[in-house]
């Protein structure tokens, strides 16, 4: 009986498993049944943007927290597929920090090529997954029709992300607040900010985005409230950092330095939730969004139940190359190409990764570490080897160029490791360039 495999999503992480076995197949293997189920109508994840928030039209939360004019937030060559080059794509070199639709085209058009599309269920979701006589019995419900059906597998790969459900703390006063409070996954054009006194709570990468889209698309001035440490960058004029909130009172802001401000709108910077409802008490992953990710042999498969795989789960400064990374290792268990260990040699694995990650001092370190974790996988597969070390230190000048100017980092441009080419410097300055159509972009 070949065996079945379910992929729960078809983001850039259910993408990278579905080519994994396409490629296997494309060699001459024999692979097992694939379905993917995918609750939106298109492929893409995050990039398939969608104009709505809260609940979509057929009352399923909304997947998407990407927003208009969303350019990429790092060098896209530190997630260059390493069998899927952007000059092989957009037949040229482009420049280093493509807007989403750029990337969204990127991404399809790997798999556009393949019969993969036939695998995937769109319009499905995922409702429940539980053990049923070895295997997993998987309930979908297809959104077109409101039908349920069960399928049971062999194995399960969950590719269903976790940067879409809000953490959302409260403050003091909320409740009365006259103005708009809105978490990140919920901002979708800054447009709406323009002349607004907006205040961010948080200072990671969508506090630090988004406050530079408020800035660019004429926000009259931009609050961040942080809990731990500013961001300390050098930002524009009407930018500053306070300490954490205490408290708002009517249109009044307070700090924790006693001072206050008065402001429009506040936007819930507070990073996202990894969320897994439809998942069985036993076969769901809880975990803090860390590079090393509790219960993942490998940061794959689930220590409890290693038939479950769980592709994308760290906090990434890799993305596309480390899912496919992943996805090519998780393929090849499931093909009997690499034997798991015991539970116990898994659970050591575990604790080595947490120790390893615990022991870096910054951001650096930090780099390394997930550049070190993509090399080991793809050491383990077919997955074409690339310049990991040269990818790091793309990030590494990313990180320099930020420090510099934090509104002018875009500007720069690197070398891809797959293909040794230098990117071109974009016609127009990232502060500058209102049009984010791909059109635009590709004008070099
Ligand atoms: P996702 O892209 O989240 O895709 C998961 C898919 O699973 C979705 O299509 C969803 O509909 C589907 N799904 C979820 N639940 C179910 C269910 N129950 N049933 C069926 N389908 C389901 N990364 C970068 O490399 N560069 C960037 O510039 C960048 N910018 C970002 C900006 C924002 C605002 C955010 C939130 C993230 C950004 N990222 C960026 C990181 C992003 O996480 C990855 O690029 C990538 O999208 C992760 O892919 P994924 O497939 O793991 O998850
Ligand atoms: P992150 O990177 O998880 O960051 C979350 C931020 O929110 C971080 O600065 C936290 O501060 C802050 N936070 C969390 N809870 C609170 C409370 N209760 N009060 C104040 N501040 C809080 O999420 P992002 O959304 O920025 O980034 C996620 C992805 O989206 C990323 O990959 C990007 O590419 C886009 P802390 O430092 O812990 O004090």
């Amino acid at each position: 009986m070949r065996k079945r495999v379910a992929v729960v999503g078809a983001g850039p992480s259910g993408l990278a498993v579905l080519r994994a076995f396409q490629t296997a197949k494309a060699n001459g293997d024999e692979i097992p049944e694939v379905v993917c189920f995918e609750k939106q109508e298109n492929w893409g994840g995050l990039w398939n943007y969608t104009w709505r928030t809260g609940l979509d039209q057929y009352g399923e939360s909304v997947h998407g927290s990407m927003y208009r004019y969303l350019w990429s937030n790092g060098p896209k060559e530190g997630l260059e597929f390493a069998d899927y080059s952007f000059e092989e794509h957009f037949g040229k070199q482009i420049a280093s920090y493509p807007p989403r639709s750029v990337l969204f085209d990127y991404i399809e058009g790997r798999i556009k090529k393949t019969e993969v599309r036939d695998w995937i269920k769109f319009s499905t979701a995922v409702k429940n997954v539980e053990q049923s006589d070895g295997g997993f019995a998987v309930t979908t419900c297809d959104l077109t029709t409101s039908k349920t059906n069960v399928g049971y597998f062999d194995h399960v790969i969950v590719c269903s992300g976790h940067f879409s459900t809000p953490n959302m703390p409260s403050f003091d006063g909320f409740e009365r607040f006259p103005g708009r409070i809105l978490h990140a996954h919920d901002f979708r054009d800054a447009t709406e900010f323009q002349g607004k006194d907006v205040l961010l709570i948080g200072t990671s990468y969508s506090a630090e985005d988004i406050g530079s889209q408020c800035w660019k698309y004429g926000a009259k001035s931009i609050t961040v409230s942080h809990r731990t440490a500013a961001m300390g960058y050098d930002w524009p004029t009407n930018w500053e950092e306070v300490p954490l909130l205490t408290k708002v009172d009517g249109q009044t802001a307070y700090f924790k330095d006693g001072s206050s401000k008065t402001i429009d709108a506040i936007v819930l910077c507070t990073g996202y939730l990894h969320y897994f409802p439809f998942m069985e008490d036993k076969l769901r992953l809880v975990t803090a969004n860390r590079l090393a990710t509790a219960d993942l042999y490998k940061g794959v498969a689930f220590i409890h139940n290693p038939k479950i795989h769980y592709i994308g789960m760290q906090d990434q400064w890799f993305t596309f190359n480390m899912f496919d990374a992943q996805a090519w290792w998780s393929r090849d268990v499931i093909m009997g190409r690499i034997d798991l260990p015991t539970q116990e040699v898994m659970i050591s694995d575990v604790n080595d990764r947490v120790a390893r990650e615990d022991a870096g001092q910054d951001d650096y370190d930090a780099i390394w570490y997930q550049g070190d974790y993509v090399k080991e996988l793809i050491d383990e597969t077919d997955y074409p080897s690339f310049d990991v070390e040269g990818a790091c230190k793309v990030f590494k000048e990313w990180k320099g160029h930020k420090k510099k100017n934090i509104m002018t980092f875009r500007d720069n441009s690197y070398k891809s490791v797959i293909t040794g080419s230098m990117a071109p410097i974009h016609h127009t300055p990232w502060k500058d360039a209102m049009d984010d159509t791909i059109e635009s972009y590709l004008m070099n």
